[in-house]
């Protein structure tokens, strides 16, 4: 018998999450892909690897698999040079602190400005985690505030412990970064069939009504020059 099941593309993503040592990183992945919550404090060393795979994500009123690879950077300074090279190639980032330490939301603009040095224009969300931690709280909502109206980034108030916002910052992060990797790879198509062209189509046409184009108009365009 035939199936008719439809193979559902799977888009992969990798997103890193950067903050301050202690700030909770590797407890919100950990809420995040396993649902659990450790209260002991365990230092990462060097980076690690988490998976999280989300079913059926509808993009543009298409359904897409997504896998985050989720990597978890140690926040102490001795890590520096090694967080360098682990930034590199990110399709989206969090930046996490704690809000009972407001030399971390401090720190924020450093961390921000060390992912700019290897990625630009991805998707970013800036975490306040610890907000069970009502008394204790230093940092203000509206610092937050001011983080997303100033660099345009997201920003969500969570708390890995009590299982606050957690998804939803990873969820509408990935929605957006996948969007952003459709759209690319699909002008990379366009533009591997817009080289099959002729020099002088190109030039009468414009690239950029070209690239305006569909892939299949795209596609039945080459097909006349080069049959
Ligand atoms: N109350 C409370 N404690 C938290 C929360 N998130 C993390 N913690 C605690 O904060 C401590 C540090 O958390 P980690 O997740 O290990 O911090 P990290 O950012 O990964 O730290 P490094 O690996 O050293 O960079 C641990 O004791 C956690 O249990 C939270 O939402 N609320
Ligand atoms: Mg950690």
């Amino acid at each position: 018998m035939e199936s008719n099941t439809e193979v559902i593309p799977t888009v992969k993503l990798k997103c890193v999450v950067l903050g301050d040592g202690g700030v909770g990183k590797t407890s919100t992945i950990k809420r995040y892909v396993e649902d659990r919550f450790e209260s002991r404090y365990a230092e990462t060393i060097g980076v690690t690897f988490s998976l999280k795979k989300l079913k059926g994500i509808n993009i543009d009123g298409k359904t897409y698999d997504i896998i985050i690879v989720l990597w978890d950077l140690a926040g102490q300074q001795t890590y520096a040079e090694l967080r360098k090279r682990y930034t590199t190639g990110s399709d989206m980032a969090t930046f996490i602190f704690d809000v009972t330490r407001p030399t971390s939301f401090l720190n924020l603009i450093n961390w921000y400005d060390k992912l700019k040095t290897t990625s630009k224009d991805i998707p970013l969300a800036f975490i306040a985690n610890k907000i069970d931690r009502d008394e204790d709280r230093l940092v203000p909502n509206d610092c937050g505030e001011m983080i997303h109206r100033w660099l345009g980034a997201s920003y969500y108030e969570c708390s890995a412990k009590s299982n606050i916002n957690v998804d939803q910052v990873f969820v509408e992060l990935a929605k957006n970064a996948a969007k952003r990797q459709l759209i690319r790879k699909e002008r990379e198509r366009k533009e591997l069939i817009i080289d099959t062209l002729p020099e002088d189509v190109i030039e009468s046409r414009s690239m950029n009504t070209l690239l305006e184009m569909s892939l299949d108009e795209l596609k039945s365009l080459s097909e006349q020059y080069n049959n």
